[in-house]
């Protein structure tokens, strides 16, 4: 039922961590298919040649529309029930948990993720172009967040990571996924424990001791909303229920 991931670049060894923990062992049970391909693979001359010059002149060098053209061509599968054509960029659109649970849907009905990992200056702008305009492709230009990395490698290893432990049966436990639905509440995790006790002179808070579980989830929930408050209000802001922003407004 499971579609696949498959991943282009000029660094296969990059990759190599998807060969270790739930990936590596959702890849090796027949969970998941991962496939990493050397783009180079895909070069007609001596030198194995995959950029050039920017047209416009500037700094460094551009990768070349006609090798990811033939490369991407033969990796998306016209077979596959569906086709998204991820590059990632840090000019794209921000990778989000909810963007990790539609990737995860898309692939666990039978579709089909290709990653274009590009180096240097980034990929010719055609390539977007030319596979938006196919109807059997969805194109994504997507950011892991605002910093600049080498290349689409390890935004590709994110993206995957984040995506295939959604996908039934690569993680062991499915309440552990139920549980981050604290998540989707928009609210960071509580802090947790575990023995000994007493570690250092630091207690394990008293309450998580008691059990009593109704003190426990109140806890939490408070040591949550704490924790988001400081750290990222932005999103208490975009989430809180309106009763808590009116109290704040009133206060
Ligand atoms: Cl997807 N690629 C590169 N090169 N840098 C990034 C990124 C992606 N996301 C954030 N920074």
């Amino acid at each position: 039922m499971n579609g696949r991931i498959d991943i282009v670049t000029i660094f296969p060894g990059y990759l190599a961590p998807l060969d270790l923990s739930l990936v590596g062992k959702a890849r090796s049970e027949g969970v998941l298919d991962v496939g990493v391909h050397d783009l180079r693979d895909w070069t007609a001359d001596r030198h194995r040649t995959v950029d050039d010059t920017p047209f416009g002149g500037g700094a460094g060098m551009v990768m070349r529309p006609d090798v990811w053209g033939t490369a991407l061509d033969d990796v998306l599968l016209t077979e596959a029930d569906s086709r998204t054509l991820v590059l990632p960029t840090p000019a794209g659109e921000r990778f989000t948990q909810a963007m990790a649970e539609e990737l995860a849907l898309l692939v666990c009905a039978g579709g089909q993720i290709a990653f274009a990992c590009g180096r240097y200056e980034g990929i010719d702008a055609r390539v977007a172009e030319h596979y938006a305009n196919r109807d059997d492709v969805t194109v994504r230009e997507v950011s892991i967040g605002d910093y600049v990395l080498n290349g689409g490698e390890v935004a590709a290893l994110v993206i995957t990571e984040a995506v295939a432990r959604l996908l039934p049966g690569v993680i062991g436990n499915p309440q552990s996924l139920v549980e981050e639905s604290h998540g989707s509440a928009g609210l960071l995790e509580y802090p947790v424990y575990t023995k000994p006790p007493t570690w250092r002179d630091l207690d394990v808070p008293e309450v998580l001791r008691s059990g009593d579980h109704g003190r426990i989830g109140t806890w939490r929930r408070a040591r949550a909303v704490e924790r988001t408050a400081r750290r990222r209000p932005d999103l208490l802001a975009r989430h809180a229920p309106p009763r808590v922003r009116e109290a704040k407004a009133i206060d």
